[in-house]
């Protein structure tokens, strides 16, 4: 495992940049987000600095002389971190590193890969997160990174940093890289199984942008104990749970990794098989939290991540989540009606719950298919198998066989279709 990089009340200053069709407001709420993101790895930001360009600078993203006056405030105020809000090119975060001395230069991606490490729990997580990490830092790889890295364990040893010594730093994570993505095969290989038996069930997956108050809805609905916090990224790890919701209506449901906007690339990659929860979904309940003037924006991302992981023809309920922190009655209706067909709840207060599971139900019922299946006697396995995760209507023993007619989710019934044929 890699040693956790430590950002610990370090100073930090935000950078924004404001391309040509964005608003100051926009800048402004994206660079609050980014000081949530700072705050939740552990650093104090004490500024922002906000630039107007046309045209990004190759070398250093922002204007040179721009740069250089950021490094000298930087110094002035003891700023020991500068985070530039979106992502660096290998190139340009090597020259500011040539630049900056001892202060630290992270792009969004590298901000985010840090609360990543932090957060990573189960040897999943935690091996996927790494291996995004060292994805990320490879074509980054500086002599003032490697030597601002040197605190990671076992990736060598740092006397007399040359370009020798940064090349065979590279080495050592390409093979890291390869020996992170066979441990991730051997821990799918065990989901996988663990998985078989739940192959039947309806599953529903809670989606939704970091903070929505997806883990504070899991617990509403299943009692389950799991991690809740005022931060990005609390959850890393999915969380299962059957849940009953009336007497004939049966769900798995899982707590799932919060998106965020630019999310790094290689991490959604490390994550696949943590989203695979979501991909074997048969409903998706996007989860957005209505008092954030920014959920247009969530919707966008968490549709194209979906998009990106190819789980965009699940069905979708839309959950307005956080009613309480509002009170104009119009604002609300007015969201609503955006959102046809969403339901609206409170998961902190447990309001109107029962409206989200009658929908999950009604979603449920529209999603089964009923199908006449016959066998003859000496297929007693295939009758056995397929009487599985579905409900048995009618069976019959006559003279020509075993009838059974059967109805369950339709990917449970496509799945029987399949191992008959
Ligand atoms: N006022 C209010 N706060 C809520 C509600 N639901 C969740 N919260 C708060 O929102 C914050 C985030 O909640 P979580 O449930 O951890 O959010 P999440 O979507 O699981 O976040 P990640 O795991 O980080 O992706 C916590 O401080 C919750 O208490 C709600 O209905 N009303
Ligand atoms: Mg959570």
């Amino acid at each position: 495992m890699i040693e956790k990089k430590e950002i610990t009340n370090e100073k930090a200053l935000l950078i924004g940049v404001i391309k040509s069709g964005n608003t100051d407001e926009m800048i402004k709420e994206h660079l609050d987000e980014l000081e949530l993101l700072a705050q939740t790895a552990g650093a104090e930001v004490v500024g922002r600095i906000t630039q107007r360009v046309s045209k990004i600078n190759p070398a250093t993203f922002i204007g040179k002389g721009k740069a250089d006056q950021i490094i000298e405030q930087s110094k002035e105020l003891d700023v020991k971190l500068i985070i530039f809000d979106d992502e660096l090119s290998p190139g340009q975060i090597k020259n500011y590193h040539k630049i900056s001395e001892n202060i630290k230069v992270l792009d969004r991606s590298g901000l985010i890969l840090d609360i990543f490490q932090k957060h990573a729990r189960t040897k999943e997580a935690t091996t996927q997160v790494d291996l995004a990490y060292l994805e990320y830092l490879l074509p980054r790889l500086t002599r003032q990174w490697t030597h601002l890295e040197r605190q990671m364990g076992g990736i060598g040893t740092r006397a007399g940093m040359g370009e020798t010594q940064i090349e065979v730093d590279r080495r050592l994570i390409r093979t890291r890289i390869t020996r992170l993505k066979k441990d991730l095969e051997k821990i799918e290989k065990e989901r996988a199984t663990q998985s078989v038996r739940r192959e039947s069930e309806f599953r529903v997956s809670l989606v939704g942008y970091t903070n929505a108050g997806k883990s504070t809805l899991f617990k509403a609905l299943t009692g389950s104990d799991v991690y809740i916090q005022d931060q990005l990224f609390a959850t890393l790890d999915t969380t299962i749970r059957k849940l009953d919701l009336d007497t004939s209506h049966t769900i798995l449901l899982s707590d799932t990794v919060g998106f965020i906007r630019k999310l790094p690339h290689n991490l959604v990659a490390s994550f696949k098989s943590t989203l695979k929860e979501v991909l074997e979904a048969d409903l998706i309940v996007m989860v957005l939290d209505m008092s954030s003037p920014q959920i247009r924006d969530h919707v966008d991302t968490i549709t194209d991540v979906l998009k990106e992981m190819n789980a965009d023809s699940i069905p979708v309920v839309h959950v307005l989540n956080k009613v309480d922190l509002i009170s104009d009655g119009n604002f609300i209706e007015k969201l609503q009606r955006s959102f046809p067909g969403s339901v609206t709840i409170s998961a902190h207060q447990h309001l109107k719950l029962s409206d989200l599971t009658s929908k999950i139900v009604e979603k449920m019922e529209s999603n089964y298919q009923t199908i006449d299946l016959q066998f003859s006697y000496e297929d007693g396995k295939a009758i056995a198998q397929v009487q599985q995760g579905v409900e048995v209507l009618e069976r019959a023993y006559e003279e020509e066989g075993v009838k059974l007619k059967i109805r369950g989710s339709r990917s449970r019934i496509s799945q029987i279709m399949a191992s008959i044929n």
